[in-house]
């Protein structure tokens, strides 16, 4: 089986392979990422067998702005296949990092120099498409930040990536599945860890104006998330500034946050030194656990929270819903069974999810056509029916789109990437397609995407 044969989208020639592109990663504001394996401690004894950007940390937040080129070659230090996708980003569907559709996998010591212009501010995350449970649950996972052109003058900026592992006693990676898993709402890591850390803590200048930016790219884990000690509000949701006063989660009501979604707070740090703010998470067969902390230091900055001015909006199209043409998507489970065929790029061996009654057939899949094509510059709403009692992140690539209404909650009109469908729901959510190109979309819990509930969408 050669790789090349089995390319599905027609942008997918146009991020050429660059072998030996080591010059081209020394040009100019270049971030040379190398994709290799790693060791980190966790427990008692170092676990290995982890994949990152470096052999003893984990990921880095990348940092890029508004509006500015970004130039990321990725190079695979791995014997396995890989290929780098920046979650939530708005760019050329030949950048998108998705092996068959937009790309070809990278093999063993291959380049692919990614580049590309944000065009929206805020905090996005990247990760593997190919070998993506593997990587991914062995630490692949990283932040972006994407700068505001003029500084929104917070004092500190704090990055959260929440995610866990799934190790023995010894620190030993468990498998990352099971197929009861992958059948039911996934398999869950047992190592709960903020940037790979147990509840971290993180000094800021007390009484200072904080961003906070929590991160969850986690392959499973649905967080239940709530802050304490702090006098705070949601300014972003999956990288867009939010244009409503949202609700502050609490203990007795936190905000679900799926694998994917992100959601940034703008808070003041307690005054006095050595007070605390606690990012909490509801964790079944535990209370509360703090994942990570905040602590006051130095003499108080005495910020307010209404200095804050308003986050300036991305330019992301509103969709015309007088307009807008309907296309229906059901979640479920497969019809029948059968192992999804394995294009270099990993299968899990079950085939458990659909969407529209259609498993996907595998990274390598051939002839297989859109889940709905769309018209460039036009409006559609997606009307997107779980017919599962699990949860699932549904993830459109490229596109950003807005959430209209559900049979079961009232949705706040938040721009995203990621809509958490939950059990029964059916949501429509509204889009513009502005973006040319085949964008996957599926499932951001990986064992639901790795087993069938995948798919793309066509702009023509
Ligand atoms: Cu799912």
């Amino acid at each position: 089986m050669k790789r090349r044969e089995f390319l599905l989208g027609s942008g997918a020639a146009a991020g050429a392979l660059g072998l030996g592109g080591f010059g081209l990663a020394a040009s100019s504001g270049a971030q040379d990422l190398v994709i290799q394996p790693a060791s980190f401690r966790f427990r008692e004894q170092m676990t290995t067998g982890m994949v990152s950007l470096s052999p003893n940390a984990p990921p880095p937040v990348l940092y890029g702005r508004q509006g500015e080129v970004m130039k990321l070659p990725v190079r695979n230090a791995t014997p396995d296949y890989t290929a780098m996708h920046w979650h939530g980003l708005r760019i050329p569907n030949g950048m998108d990092g998705v092996p068959y559709l937009t790309q070809m996998p990278m093999g063993a010591d291959e380049v692919f120099n990614y580049e590309f212009t944000p065009p929206d501010a805020g905090t996005y995350w990247y990760h593997p498409h190919c070998m993506t449970m593997e990587q991914m649950a062995h630490g692949l996972t990283g932040v972006m930040v994407i700068a505001e052109p003029e500084d929104p003058g917070f004092d500190a900026d704090q990055v959260i990536n929440l995610r866990d592992f799934r190790l023995d006693e010894e620190g030993t990676f468990l498998p990352a599945y099971t197929a009861r898993g992958a059948a039911r709402s996934g398999t869950f890591g047992n190592v709960l860890t903020a940037n790979w850390l147990d509840a971290p803590s993180y000094e800021h200048p007390a009484g200072g104006l904080v961003r906070l930016r929590v991160v969850n790219t986690d392959t499973t884990r649905i967080y239940k998330l709530h802050l304490e000690g702090a006098a705070a509000r949601i300014i972003a949701w999956d990288g867009h500034p939010v244009e409503i006063e949202m609700q502050m989660p609490s203990a007795k009501e936190p905000m679900l946050v799926g694998p994917g979604q992100r959601v940034d707070f703008a808070m003041t740090m307690p005054p006095e030194e050595g007070k605390t703010v606690d990012l909490v998470a509801k964790i079944p067969g535990q209370k509360h656990r703090i994942m990570a902390q905040l602590r006051a230091v130095g003499q108080s900055l005495s910020r307010d929270l209404r200095e804050m001015k308003p986050l300036p909006l991305n330019p992301v199209a509103k969709p015309d819903l007088t307009n807008a043409e309907l296309h229906e998507f059901v979640f479920g489970w497969t019809p029948e069974g059968g192992a999804p065929n394995d294009g270099f790029c990993g299968s899990l061996g079950y085939s458990f999810w659909s969407i529209n009654r259609t498993p996907w057939p595998g990274d390598a899949a051939e002839n297989v056509g859109p889940l709905a094509t769309l018209q460039m510059g036009k409006s559609y709403i997606l009307r997107l029916r779980n017919e599962s009692p699990n949860l699932h992140p549904i993830h459109l690539h490229g596109l950003a789109f807005v959430p209209l209404r559900s049979n079961l909650r009232k949705l706040p009109p938040l721009m995203t990437d990621t809509m958490l469908l939950l059990k029964d729901e059916v949501a429509e959510v509204a889009l513009v397609a502005d973006n040319p190109g085949d964008w996957a979309f599926h499932c951001h819990v990986i064992e639901h995407q790795k087993t069938g509930l995948t798919g793309y969408i066509r702009v023509v």
